[in-house]
């Protein structure tokens, strides 16, 4: 049977990227009949510096994204993940089955380090046997996400395998497929049309945050970066114009439309045309996904509510894979 499972960093404002990368395409596997198990990766979030008079309010503010996007509790579990002990308890045991010289090729961890590699948190270099242990807690079946997490989704069907090899367990940890291939599994950055569109970019322009307001999102987009040229009329004459690309591919991500359709309409078209087009449709995409998420967030007692009821559900299915795993690796048991 499948099981999907994602989680999303409570640490802080969510963009385009995140809506249409991960939130929309839950609740399109959702309203497919999936059973989803989503969390708010608070865990993950701190490998980082967080606040901790916020990282309450930002998991609610994750949890109230996913509500907003169309993410229905009596369907879908949602949680917070260190509310489920059975995470961090199975990420250690899954520390000893990684390999350092797998985690050495993490590109995710040398970008987020940087120069600053000895004063980067341990757990920002096992981020990715966490990420292993969320997914295989549940025997997720599988994953979406963008195509910046594609690395360490190999990662988690390379652990789930020696785990399954070294105590002779076939097929206990099932492995998980990627479900990168959604209609903008990597949307750019508004200023430049080769990095992703992210939160930690020191650029608000770069991203549409999903609390902007309609002035600010047709702001940003106006003055995205484009290059002289019309639009194309076919998907080739893109291939060359990573800007112009990522604004067609927000375009048809947005309308659901495939990004021909898009080239069908605008081709020949100016960006003097098209821009507001996109702006339009971004704003009537966003404005009720950013209104729910605001009447939400101002009366919190509904998220905790989901957030409890998610965490009992998520543990239900959790401790007795993290029992199991117990007794397959020998530990005692009275
Ligand atoms: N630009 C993107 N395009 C498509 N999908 C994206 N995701 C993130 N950026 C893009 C997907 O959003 C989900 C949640 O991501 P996360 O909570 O792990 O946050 P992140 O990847 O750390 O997000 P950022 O904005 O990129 O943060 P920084 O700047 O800190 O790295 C995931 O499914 C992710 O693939």
């Amino acid at each position: 049977p499948r099981r999907i499972l994602s989680g999303i960093q409570a640490s802080g404002a969510l963009h385009l990227g995140n809506y249409l990368g991960a939130l929309k395409r839950f609740t399109a596997l959702q309203d497919q009949g999936a059973p989803c198990f989503l969390f708010v990766a608070d865990l993950h979030a701190i490998t980082v510096w967080q606040d901790p008079a916020l990282l309450a309010a930002q998991t609610r503010e994750i949890a109230a994204a996913y509500l907003a996007s169309g993410l229905d509790p009596a369907r879908s579990v949602i949680f917070p993940q260190s509310a489920v002990r059975a995470h961090s308890e199975l990420a250690w045991i899954l520390n000893c089955t990684a390999r350092l010289g797998w985690l050495d090729r993490m590109t995710q961890f040398k970008e987020k380090s940087g120069k600053h590699k000895e004063r980067s948190s341990v757990g920002l270099y096992t981020y990715p046997v966490l990420q292993a242990a969320d997914i295989l807690l549940y025997k997720a079946t599988e994953v979406p996400t963008g195509e910046d997490q594609k690395q360490h989704l190999e990662l988690t069907r390379d652990i789930a395998g020696k785990f399954n090899t070294d105590f002779g367990v076939p097929g206990f940890f099932p492995l998980p497929e990627p479900l990168t291939q959604g209609p903008a599994p990597r949307v750019m950055s508004l200023r430049d049309g080769s990095a992703k569109m992210s939160k930690s970019d020191p650029s608000d322009q770069s991203r549409i945050n999903l609390t902007d307001d309609a002035d600010t999102i047709v702001s940003k987009i106006k003055k995205a970066r484009t290059d002289p040229e019309p639009l194309p009329e076919t998907l080739d004459g893109l291939a060359e114009r990573a800007e112009a690309r990522n604004l067609v591919t927000l375009y048809a991500a947005l309308a659901d439309i495939s990004r021909e359709a898009v080239l069908e309409q605008f081709g020949g078209q100016g960006f003097g045309a098209f821009k507001p087009a996109l702006a339009e449709l971004a704003v009537q995409s966003l404005a009720p996904v950013t209104a729910e998420m605001r009447r939400l967030m101002a009366a919190p007692d509904e998220i905790d509510r989901v957030l409890k009821d998610g965490a009992e559900r998520a543990a239900a299915v959790a401790d007795p894979v993290v029992d199991d795993v117990k007794r397959i690796v020998g530990f005692w048991r009275g």
